[in-house]
């Protein structure tokens, strides 16, 4: 086990609470607990239990906190370490006060993600774990909840290294391939390798094309809203969100900066991004507003092009349709109460061929059929995962599973061309090994530094 100091920090949120947990893990960590806090009758203390006592100053002998108290002995305990956790009242000045006191017996304030950067060090959780556990925390929504606790348990860890098992497997015919080149034994034949080989290529690729689908859990989807001025784009999104978040006026060219929000399509986190409205000829302060518009519309998942209906098209809602050309979303045509200049053939007939939906920004006509719309195009997004709910959510597990990728079709290329077993070996391993830095089982303190930075303290 990787033995080292005894690391102090609060488990809760910093601020008033009616409890607050102080969280002590390392081989000191009971001897620290039981110099600072005494149980109300001299008993020994069971490990897992609660019990009340007294929280003193031991310079001092001055009464600090009336506290509940749980020893957890390693190695099965939340860090595979010796952990202790004092629970007291939910002061700032009392936690700072408690915190002061373990450091004064010896305990050191833990760094970001330190208690779960042991336990991944001490076997306890795997990376994809200790990442669910973040994304556990900062969940927004039910899909994001789901991925974080499939992942907490183990569901990507282990279609990883089922995937990394298979490679072994092919690995390890070519290393008696290697090893009995000269004797007279039945080998798989090179194609049948291949053939092995393409499958797993062909799962890795559809776990790393599951990337889209999985931030669209985790994070949501960006939804840019884009139109000329005046069309009533701040007027959607205030439509969607149900307060008045972005200003309104009959003035063409009121928004500057983007404004976003997030709303729920169906189980789907959206992230609905307000904008600048498209022109020409527009002052400094607005020509700046549409490119971060542009630039928005360019990242977005997907568009949301609102239109004036009122109005006939013009050279700037030509321009939009052109910013929607093969983009995934949906055309709005708003201002519905009033009388129509044009209809969706229309749209179609300059090119636009998003799904059209009629509403009315001002009453609140059609937002049911918007928001249909949206989870449609969310639904999209999501893909066709015939039941699949593994999914993966960071970059770092795309770019591992790219990496992955790309050694295996050199592997492959080789076995093509009658290359030496030796030669193939090699593209397996570092596939394998791709594969296996997704879940920590091989990983550099870079890795570990980038991914447990992310956490708070505590935790
Ligand atoms: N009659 C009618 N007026 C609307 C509707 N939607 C928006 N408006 C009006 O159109 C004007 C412009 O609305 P905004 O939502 O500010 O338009 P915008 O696209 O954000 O405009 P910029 O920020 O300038 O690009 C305001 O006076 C709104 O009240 C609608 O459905 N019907
Ligand atoms: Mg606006």
């Amino acid at each position: 086990m990787y033995v080292q100091d005894t690391i102090v920090a609060p488990a809760t949120a910093p601020g008033v609470g009616a409890v607050a947990i102080i969280r002590l893990s390392g081989p000191r960590a009971t001897a620290i607990l039981r110099s600072i806090w005494r149980p109300q009758s001299a008993v020994a203390l069971r490990p897992r239990r609660l019990y009340l006592g007294d929280i003193r100053d031991p310079a001092s002998g001055a009464a600090v906190d009336r506290a509940m108290a749980v020893i957890m002995p390693g190695p099965h305990s939340l860090t595979g370490e010796d952990v202790a956790e004092l629970h007291c009242h939910g002061g700032a000045f009392l936690v700072r006060r408690v915190l002061g006191l373990a450091m004064s017996q010896g305990a050191r304030m833990a760094e970001r993600g330190e208690f779960s950067r042991r336990a991944f060090l001490n076997g306890r959780l795997d990376l994809t774990a200790a990442e669910a556990v973040a994304d556990l925390v900062a969940a927004r929504g039910e899909t994001a909840l789901a991925q974080a606790l499939a992942h907490l348990n183990g569901a990507l860890a282990q279609r990883v290294s089922g995937l990394r098992e298979r490679l072994i497997a092919v690995a390890a015919h070519l290393e008696v391939e290697i090893d009995f080149s000269e004797e007279d034994i039945a080998l798989p034949p090179r194609g049948e390798l291949a053939r092995r080989l393409a499958q797993v290529r062909q799962d890795v690729a559809a776990l790393h094309d599951s990337f889209a689908r999985g931030r669209l859990m985790r994070t949501g989807a960006r939804a840019a809203i884009i139109g000329k001025p005046n069309a009533g784009k701040s007027s959607v999104l205030n439509l969607l969100l149900g307060v008045e978040r972005a200003i309104v006026t009959p003035i063409p060219g009121t928004t500057r900066d983007v404004i976003e929000d997030t709303i729920h399509a169906g189980p789907y986190p959206l992230v609905i991004q307000d904008t600048a409205g498209v022109r020409a000829g527009a002052d400094e302060v607005e020509r700046i507003g549409i490119q971060r518009t542009l630039a928005h519309a360019a990242d977005a998942d997907l568009l949301i092009a609102v239109f004036d209906a009122a109005r006939p098209i013009e050279s700037e809602d030509l321009r939009v349709i052109e910013l929607c050309r093969e983009r995934p979303g949906v055309a709005l045509l708003n201002k519905s109460d009033l009388p129509a200049a044009f209809g969706p053939g229309d749209l179609g007939t300059h090119g636009l061929s998003m799904p059209v939906v009629k509403i009315s920004a001002l009453r609140g006509d059609g937002v049911q059929a918007l928001r249909q719309a949206l989870t449609e195009a969310a639904e999209a997004i999501a893909g066709d995962h015939r039941g699949d709910t593994v999914a993966i959510s960071r970059e770092r597990h795309r770019q591992a599973l790219a990496h992955a990728m790309a050694a295996l079709d050199a592997a492959h290329d080789s076995i093509m061309r009658s290359m030496p077993p030796e030669i193939v070996a090699v593209d397996i391993g570092i596939a394998a090994d791709a594969l296996a830095s997704i879940s920590g089982q091989v990983t550099t303190e870079d890795v570990l530094d980038a991914i447990f930075r992310e956490f708070c303290i505590g935790k």
